[in-house]
């Protein structure tokens, strides 16, 4: 029996990253049998990006398109000259983009390039081929744009109702409707299509323009999500601005309709198959963004909940409607596994996938960490079991200290352009006093418990986590902290929850994508749930920490107290 592969690729921010999926005898079991990466700083330093990306002044932050497409090129090259990956055995691919970048193709593309590759490089085939770098989810520079969306729909509640989100200025909606504002029509119209960083991926395997899909497109502020069209009035906001725009024309540069996330959009083109030896027969399947993918592979059942504890934090999980009233904070993304052409679907009633993203993650326990333990994780480490191993220094039942540490302006909560340390310390009557600082092993403490209660608090907030069911989840967490045992006993205390790990989670939206394609491709009945016949088939999930007798620390009265002080924070910035 020939051994099927399914191709699973990552264009993220730094580096672009392939998984390669196969499965393993009779049972069906699946393994990755192959990871590589390119970084774009190292491999294609002509670009001068720094951490992938080009930074402009005033909130600007894109990449020169191009630079992912020859970052593509070379993964192909090395994927067959380092790994000797035999691509003919690719029965399927999909891919992960990093959300809310976009590219802008040139008029003639389509008829002068797609169709004219042979005899050259991917690279150089589209080297003048794009009306404007690319924007990317790190851009804050639309801000009005964000504004004037909300005005036109008719506020901030209304617009998160039709399109999953408030406006946020690194969503691709708010950057199309700059794009608008900044060009005239002639330069406009010099625009044929508007593709996503992952429909730009399954476009370079098609050799023709790719769809969006449900999930990524529901990352832009302009599908809605209830009827799964273009939003008009968000359409709307953005032609109305200039003469001669239509709408019409802006629904064809976005390719018509956005498409379930699984989807098989046709096979790779002539080009890829000589290039690099895939089949004809090799099934493209739609490509989404790098959070849905990373669903994808880490949450393998109804109600699992996943964290992601990197440079920013982000908690997600399926939701099977928004909440009502619907609560500003976060995203109501559609998940990938939702697909109403597919109706009996056993994954339609997981229509959302919930996510809330926190800027100051990572970057600020960097910064404590150096402030405290000169920078050295396992003193970091060694500071948090101390404190954490003796009993609390009081009798209300109360973390000892509560604090925010918004070293950047924060997301969740939104503060604006403000940011700042705010520390509260319980005194002996029970009341939290703000003080400037904390000793040490406090201190270190206090931010780790402080971030795990914003996290919690906030997924209460949108409906992901219910005040009154901690049991019934499990969380699932990636990223570099899931290494330190303390921070994750304390974060399975903080959720009452037990905390799992996948294996090879630093390519999860990788996996991810070579998971869908091979359902897409091979498994999606009417019936098929993803969990069954996919996800169980996965390297199990291993768990990290236990929810102890400590969880009891963390109930209600907790998570009231912590948002009382993050109101008080957010009146004082
Ligand atoms: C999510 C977000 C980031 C990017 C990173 O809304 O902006 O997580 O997806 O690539």
């Amino acid at each position: 029996m020939t051994q099927s592969l399914y191709l699973g690729i990552d264009l993220g921010t730094q580096s672009i990253k392939a998984s390669v999926l196969s499965s393993v005898g009779d049972s069906g079991n699946l393994s990755v049998i192959c990871n590589h990466s390119v970084d774009y700083d190292k491999a294609l330093p002509q670009y001068k990006t720094k951490g992938g990306v080009q930074e402009k002044g005033d909130g600007v932050v894109t990449v020169p398109t191009n630079l992912w497409i020859e970052a593509l090129e070379r993964l192909l090259d090395e994927l067959k000259s380092v790994h000797k990956l035999d691509f003919s055995k690719v029965a399927a691919i999909s891919g992960s983009g990093q959300q809310h970048g976009s590219v802008y193709w040139k008029k003639g593309t389509k008829d002068n390039c797609f169709s004219n590759l042979s005899g050259k490089t991917l690279g150089t085939a589209f080297k003048d081929q794009f009306v404007q770098d690319s924007p990317i989810w790190m851009d804050s520079s639309t801000t009005k744009e964000c504004q004037d969306l909300e005005h036109f729909v008719g506020g901030k509640a209304p617009l998160k109702r039709l399109t999953g989100s408030t406006a946020h200025e690194r969503f691709t909606g708010p950057q199309i409707f700059k794009f608008y504002k900044h060009n005239d029509i002639n330069q406009i119209s010099s625009c044929e299509r508007i593709s996503l960083v992952s429909s730009l991926i399954a476009t370079l395997f098609l050799g023709d323009y790719a769809p969006i899909d449900f999930a990524d497109g529901s990352g832009m502020n302009l599908l809605d999500v209830n009827n799964l069209k273009w939003s008009q009035p968000c359409l709307s906001a953005i032609t109305n601005t200039i003469e001669g725009a239509h709408q019409q024309d802006l629904v064809e540069k976005l390719g018509n309709d956005a498409v379930p996330s699984t989807k098989v959009l046709g096979v790779v083109n002539d080009y890829v198959c000589k290039q690099f030896g895939f089949s004809p027969q090799c099934k493209i399947v739609a490509c989404s963004g790098d959070n849905p993918n990373s669903a994808d592979f880490t949450l393998r059942q109804h109600g699992d909940l996943c964290i992601s504890l990197g440079t920013s934090h982000t908690i997600f999980g399926y939701q099977s409607e928004m909440s009502q009233p619907v609560p500003l904070e976060g995203h109501y993304f559609l998940g990938t596994l939702y697909d109403p052409e597919n109706q009996n679907s056993p994954n339609n009633k997981d229509k959302y996938l919930s996510l809330l993203c926190f800027k100051n993650g990572g970057l600020v326990r960097a910064e404590l960490c150096r402030q405290h333990c000169d920078g050295d994780w396992s003193s970091f480490e060694k500071s948090l079991e101390k404190s954490y191993g003796r009993p609390r220094r009081n009798q209300f039942n109360l973390p000892d200290a509560i604090a925010f540490y918004y070293q950047f302006p924060e997301i969740v909560p939104h503060t604006a352009q403000h940011h700042g340390y705010f520390r509260f310390k319980l005194d002996s009557h029970g009341h939290y006093l703000a003080v400037d600082q904390l000793d040490s092993d406090l201190d270190v403490l206090s931010l780790v418990e402080s971030q795990f209660l914003a996290l919690k608090s906030h997924a209460i907030g949108v409906g992901l986590l219910d005040e009154s069911d901690d049991e019934r989840r499990r969380i699932i967490v990636t990223g570099g902290a899931s290494g330190n045992q303390t921070l994750m006993q304390i974060l399975a205390d903080v959720f009452g929850c037990d905390v799992y790990i996948a294996p090879q989670n630093h390519n999860s939206a990788a996996i991810g994508a070579a998971c869908r394609a091979l359902y897409g491709a091979d498994k999606k009945t009417d019936t098929s749930d993803y969990f069954d016949v996919v996800s169980c088939k996965l390297p199990s999930l291993e768990i990290i920490a236990k929810a102890g007798d400590r969880s009891k620390l963390y109930g209600r009265n907790v998570v009231n107290k912590y948002r009382e002080l993050e109101q008080i924070v957010l009146k004082q910035m």
